[in-house]
């Protein structure tokens, strides 16, 4: 990908364990790596198809000094999220936070911090089997989209499922979305989980009666195998009420570990239920 870079634009600010650093501030510099296709700026010689990297600078210096924090992990994570929200144009981030006059007592040239965030497409699927299911999905898609670090891409149709897994309970009310998000897979799990517990989301039998179930199926291509989160979700294959609803908005989602398309799993497990 084409990349713009704004080097060590100097700003006096706040940020700061230290109460003499919250009071007297201190410069502080950033270096921001911008990736985006520069093609259609290049070709048309228009600055409205390209991001403007002097008001870019303007508001990267605003959100800095509106803004205060102890760390410089914290400045570069919520300025990476406010860069990445308000323009749409930029795919990916390298951001440093430099900060060359931190009290360290002791002859340096420089402390800095350097985070790499991305906009990455991911898929959600959705089920509920109690209450009023229809309302408790838009609700949650709803909740979904107004996350700015979220944009809501694709929506499938519902459908009404039959119970998988063997607990005896009510049918399912399922579908699926597409989104974009800068949220790591983890945030956006945590994200996710916030959102089920709005709607009064409770786990008491593993597999059971739900009101809001939100769970990550893709995302991008990465693999994930963590305590909290497997990524591609580890039963999709098997699960005709993830699948169909994927298939309807994306056949060729790709399941990286499978090396196979959202289409192809589902051909297979009509095989395997005929
Ligand atoms: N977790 C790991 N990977 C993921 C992921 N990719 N996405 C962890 C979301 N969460 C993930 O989930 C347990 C933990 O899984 C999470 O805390 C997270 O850290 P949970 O939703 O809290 O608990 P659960 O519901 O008991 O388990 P699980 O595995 O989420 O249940 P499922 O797999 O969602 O199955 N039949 C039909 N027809 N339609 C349905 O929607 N849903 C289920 C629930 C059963 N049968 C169904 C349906
Ligand atoms: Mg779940």
């Amino acid at each position: 990908m084409d990349k713009i870079t704004i080097d060590r634009l100097k700003i006096f600010c706040n940020h700061g364990v230290y109460e003499e650093e919250k009071k007297n501030g201190q410069n502080f510099y950033v270096t921001a790596v911008l990736y985006l296709d520069t093609y259609p700026a290049g070709v048309s010689d228009d600055l409205t198809k390209s991001v403007n990297y002097a008001e870019l600078c303007q508001n990267i210096t605003g959100f800095m000094q509106e803004n205060r924090y102890n760390l410089i992990e914290a400045a570069a994570e919520n300025l990476a999220a406010y860069i990445l929200t308000e323009n749409s144009a930029i795919h990916a981030l390298e951001l440093t936070v430099h900060k060359p006059e931190a009290p360290i007592g002791l002859p340096f040239e420089n402390v800095s911090v350097t985070i790499f965030r991305e906009w990455q497409k991911a898929y959600i699927a959705l089920g509920s089997n109690m209450g009023d299911c229809r309302a408790l999905l838009d609700s949650a898609i709803e909740k979904i989209s107004a996350n700015p670090a979220v944009r809501l891409l694709k929506k499938s149709s519902y459908i009404v499922t039959k119970p998988y897994g063997g607990v005896v309970q009510d049918d399912f009310l399922n579908g699926c979305i597409e989104i974009e998000t800068c949220l790591s897979p983890q945030h956006l799990l945590e994200f996710l989980h916030t959102v089920e517990n709005e709607a009064g989301r409770t786990r008491e039998v593993h597999w059971g009666p739900r009101t809001l179930d939100l769970d990550i199926i893709l995302y991008g291509n990465k693999i994930i195998n963590s305590e909290f989160l497997t990524v591609p979700h580890c039963d999709m294959q098997n699960r005709m009420f993830v699948l169909e609803p994927l298939c309807e908005i994306a056949p060729y989602a790709y399941n990286p570990v499978f090396a196979k398309t959202a289409l192809t799993l589902k051909k297979e497990l009509e095989q395997c239920i005929k």
